[in-house]
């Protein structure tokens, strides 16, 4: 297999920190063990998971603005793989690539997939662009796709969508994301039941091309492009759609598509109990769709998502498998530490939510105790699980401190020479 950064760099940092890792653990252990919580079930379990890194957040972001690139940034997906690799090897738990189409196509998808092989990398969801106008085009999506006035351009969104299918049965994927910015800018300019109508004999096309092991996620957004109504523009809307568009028809949950305050963990924990939850993209928001690094605002909200999917798996729900995938806009920070960073947040939140005491839970809820049940939560959410996230790492060969570690290996600075910027156009949400 082949190594983004050499294994000597991240094992000579590993070296330096293995000692005080092994203390802290040792600690944190003995503090476990007092509430009868087993620290190496727990680092099993951080080891076991894993989190798809979105194809586009390893270019620099920005906004309607501008946006300032950094250098040696990815400048096509073979590049963005080798970025995908480092962001693995480092954090031990991002180990899929979601791709977007048409962004990421390539003449030999035999070729990619051998080159992402070669660094153990797969390929999680693959998703859909009708969002865009692309040079080759014979329908502009100025005023919609899949729920566009005209049969020509929703049929050429459907076309693109069972088009996406076969580049990603090529990659060893098995689930298509389908978010379109559809909607209306001023009150009047659409009608909503006939687009929502259209919407559904879309969907319903596009499902008739999905492979019998596939799913296909439906993404829900508030606002944007579309600023006055969108057609998908929540999770009723979205379950609505996806109940009828078929069993394997499911919702994404992007957590910066609510409006501020939204009780996110209850939409969770309603999807689940209909086993409509397809999966997450995770970032997080302090105004409105901000693309801001998972856990970087709202760190509380992610755990309590968390503590509903615990629950599920707890419960061994039926029919649930939710995919994680982070989908975040770097505007100014590395994306490669960002997304290293954001992949840690999110699974810290994981093992943090298999620390509430189900049980006792259960008792405070029974006999309406609401302070204890709030402070059951929160005496999970203030642990320091640190220790464990780094034995985790650690036991994987991945990087004890995976942010020093990357920047200690220079591979920015050596990605800046092999990667001149030849002013094509080049990854991150604009
Ligand atoms: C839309 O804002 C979104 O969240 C969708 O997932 C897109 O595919 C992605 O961002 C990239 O633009
Ligand atoms: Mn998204």
């Amino acid at each position: 297999m082949k190594y983004a950064i050499q294994p000597d760099v991240v094992s000579a940092h590993n070296d330096k920190l293995a000692s005080d890792l092994n203390r802290d653990f040792e600690v944190l252990g003995e503090q476990l063990s007092r509430k009868g919580v087993d620290i190496n079930a727990l680092t099993e379990k951080a080891q076991a998971f894993d989190i798809a890194v979105p194809s586009w957040g390893t270019g620099t972001g920005g906004t309607r603005f501008a946006r300032f690139p950094g250098v040696g940034e990815p400048r096509n997906i073979f590049e963005k793989v080798e970025d995908c690799a480092v962001i693995h090897q480092l954090s031990g738990c991002a180990s899929a690539i979601s791709p977007h189409f048409p962004w990421d196509v390539v003449d030999d998808f035999s070729e990619l997939k051998a080159h992402s092989d070669s660094y153990g990398l797969s390929w999680s969801s693959v998703n859909s662009n009708t969002f865009q106008d692309q040079p080759d085009q014979a329908q502009s999506y100025k005023y919609g796709s899949l729920t566009h006035t005209s049969a020509a351009v929703r049929e050429q969104a459907i076309a693109h969508n069972t088009q996406v299918i076969e580049w990603g049965k090529k990659l060893g994927s098995d689930t298509l994301t389908v978010w379109v910015g559809d909607g209306s800018n001023h009150p009047g300019q659409q009608h909503f039941q006939r687009a929502f109508e259209r919407y559904l004999d879309s969907a319903k096309a596009i499902y008739a091309a999905l492979p019998g092991d596939w799913e296909m996620h439906l993404e829900h957004k508030m606002f944007e492009p579309a600023f006055y109504s969108t057609v998908i523009q929540d999770w009723g809307s979205n379950i609505l759609a996806a109940m009828e568009t078929g069993e394997r028809c499911k919702s994404l949950v992007d957590l910066g598509h609510h409006a501020p305050n939204v009780n996110i963990e209850m939409i969770v924990s309603r999807l689940i109990q209909f086993k409509k939850l397809g999966g997450f993209h995770f970032n997080d928001s302090k105004y409105g769709d901000d693309d801001l690094d998972s856990g970087s605002i709202h760190p509380y909200q992610q755990f309590l998502i968390f503590n509903e999917l615990v629950d599920a798996e707890h419960r061994k729900q039926p029919g649930f498998s939710p995919a994680y995938m982070l989908d975040q806009s770097h505007n100014v920070t590395d994306p490669i530490e960002s997304l290293i960073n954001s992949a840690i947040e999110v699974q810290r939140s994981y093992i943090k939510a298999l620390l509430v005491d189900r049980t006792t839970l259960e008792g405070y809820q029974q006999d309406n105790d609401a302070l204890m049940a709030s402070n059951t939560l929160k005496g999970a959410f203030n642990v320091d699980v640190s220790p464990i996230l780094a034995m985790a790492r650690f036991r994987k060969n991945a990087a004890i401190n995976p942010l020093a570690t990357y920047r200690a290996s220079q591979y920015r600075e050596q990605a800046a020479v092999a990667r001149p910027d030849t002013g094509g156009s080049r990854s991150g949400i604009v």
